[in-house]
């Protein structure tokens, strides 16, 4: 599988970031303990489990909660530079607002900053990674306009506690999903299931809030604390399957992430074009009085455009797209594919490692990071995530290797070609929380042993050559991790 090397080893630019990211819900577990306040996906894995595969919940998790020291001895197993995790709101705020902040949430983040620093990693915190307080939920969630406020004063009162330390803030972990996923679908809580209208909300508000707390932040906490800050978006890559659907696959681009990233990172900001057109059309068309797509205020386009430091993008996979505009089979209407008016699937020549999404294309993350640097004037990148899942447990994870190294020679064949990516980050440290998908696909480069109470984390083979690529700032595709040698700092 990598019969088409171009270089035997490639060398890193000078300042380049190396890290691993998790979540809060996917690895912390006491998801009740000293005041922690009910999320949104404690709600859906306890009142419909086994919507869950095995109907797996959070509720331990990998025990981080308990483990921090453990996890910062792997970054330091492996030498990261950085380690992305993420703040749960509903151990902060167990009110959900910001009446009452609850001590015990902010030492735990305080005593895994603290001792990351003690070793010169570098924290960098996600503030929403998905687990929304239930009782915001309950208000609607990210469908109700208020929520700009209430995640501004989420923000504030993470700037204020960990300010003073940490340089690296993320606002939000992949607006798609969250928008996508849990209110036009049903494959994420909050399983809102109300496709055409939702998500639309969602993404309104959701980039609103957004550029609040980026502003916040800018204004405020930047001038005293001088850190960075912006936001995460996922992009898969979208292939026409032919010449005809070259326009299909553009669409198909702008709906999926140009969605999120147009309105911050392009000249004109707003929503795309093209998506705007074409809900709105179809609104007419189905009889609406007006657009299900919501405007945004001359105001807000002016106060989102910009809001990012850099373009932070989560990437593990591509699609085929096909223009497909008839309902029929496909799509019920009113709906947000209907609305994109293309189908989506996987090539059956791309790699194939036991998923039915994550098929493995590394080039398609080379033609996502030239399109990024050509449509919005070469940002400043930074990979907040990418990797990929072993369905069944195991220490020799070559597939995971060979991804690896693929993707980021994928990655850096773009940088040859002037895109600015300044940091890398592996998903994930560990196995955590995947999801819907439960325990059952395993992301890390260390195993859990979700079976003992002590949740055992042991170093993978990827884990091996992870170190290496960090050690030598080299990427050498012939590597081949020694696993007889024990994982040490
Ligand atoms: C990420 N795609 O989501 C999430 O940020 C993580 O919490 C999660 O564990 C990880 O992926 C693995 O699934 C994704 O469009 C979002 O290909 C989008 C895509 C993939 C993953």
């Amino acid at each position: 599988d990598l019969k088409n090397i171009r270089h035997e080893k490639r060398k890193f630019p000078e300042g380049f970031l190396f890290g691993t990211a998790t979540s809060s819900y996917q690895v912390e577990g006491a998801w009740n303990d000293d005041g922690k306040a009910e999320g949104i996906w404690d709600r859906l894995t306890h009142a419909r489990p086994c919507t869950v595969k095995n109907c797996d919940t959070g509720d331990i998790a990998g025990n981080s909660y308990y483990n921090y020291k453990r996890d910062v001895e792997m970054m330091r197993e492996l030498g990261l530079d950085f380690y992305r995790f993420s703040l749960s709101w509903p151990r902060i705020l167990p009110t959900s607002f910001s009446d009452q902040v609850n001590e015990a949430g902010l030492n735990y983040y305080n005593n895994l900053i603290n001792e990351m620093l003690k070793y010169n990693i570098e924290p960098m915190i996600t503030l929403y990674h998905w687990d929304l307080p239930q009782k915001l939920q309950d208000l609607g969630g990210w469908t109700n306009p208020h929520v700009v406020d209430w995640f501004t004063d989420y923000a504030k009162i993470a700037f204020e506690a960990f300010g003073d330390r940490v340089k690296f803030w993320f606002t939000i972990n992949e607006p798609r999903e969250v928008c996508y996923q849990g209110y036009a679908g049903a494959s994420m809580a909050p399983l809102y299931n109300m496709s055409g209208y939702a998500e639309y909300l969602c993404a309104k508000n959701l980039l609103v809030a957004h550029a609040k707390a980026y502003h916040l932040y800018n204004n405020e906490y930047r001038p005293k604390q001088g850190g960075t800050i912006g936001i995460v978006v996922s992009a898969s890559w979208h292939e026409p399957e032919t010449e005809n659907d070259i326009v299909a696959a553009e669409d198909a681009n702008q709906f999926e992430w140009g969605q999120y990233a147009h309105p911050i990172f392009s000249e004109s900001g707003d929503f795309p074009a093209v998506m705007k057109e074409r809900v709105a059309a179809n609104s007419a068309d189905q009889g609406f009085f007006r657009s299900r797509l919501p405007e945004f205020t001359a105001e807000e386009i002016d106060m989102i455009k910009g809001s990012s430091d850099f373009f932070g993008l989560n990437h593990y996979t591509s699609s085929l797209i096909v223009r497909n505009e008839s309902v029929n089979g496909y799509h019920v209407s009113p709906s947000y594919y209907d609305d994109i008016g293309v189908i989506m699937y996987k090539s059956n020549t791309w790699e194939d490692i036991g998923s039915p999404w994550l098929k493995v294309v590394p080039e398609g993350f080379y033609k996502l990071l030239t399109k990024i640097r050509e449509d919005y004037g070469n940002p400043t990148v930074f990979v907040t995530e990418n990797g990929c899942m072993q369905i069944t447990a195991g220490l020799e994870d070559d597939t995971r290797v060979s991804f690896y190294k693929r993707y980021l020679e994928a990655m850096l064949d773009a940088m040859d070609e002037g895109s600015d990516v300044q940091v890398y980050t592996a998903w994930s440290l560990m196995d955590n929380f995947e999801w819907m998908q439960g325990y059952n696909d395993r992301f890390g480069l260390y195993e859990v042993n979700f079976s003992i109470p002590e949740r055992t984390r042991t170093a993978r083979k990827s884990a091996y050559f992870y170190k290496e690529l960090i050690r030598t700032k080299e990427l050498d595709m012939h590597y081949e991790p020694d696993m007889s040698v024990p994982m040490t700092i």
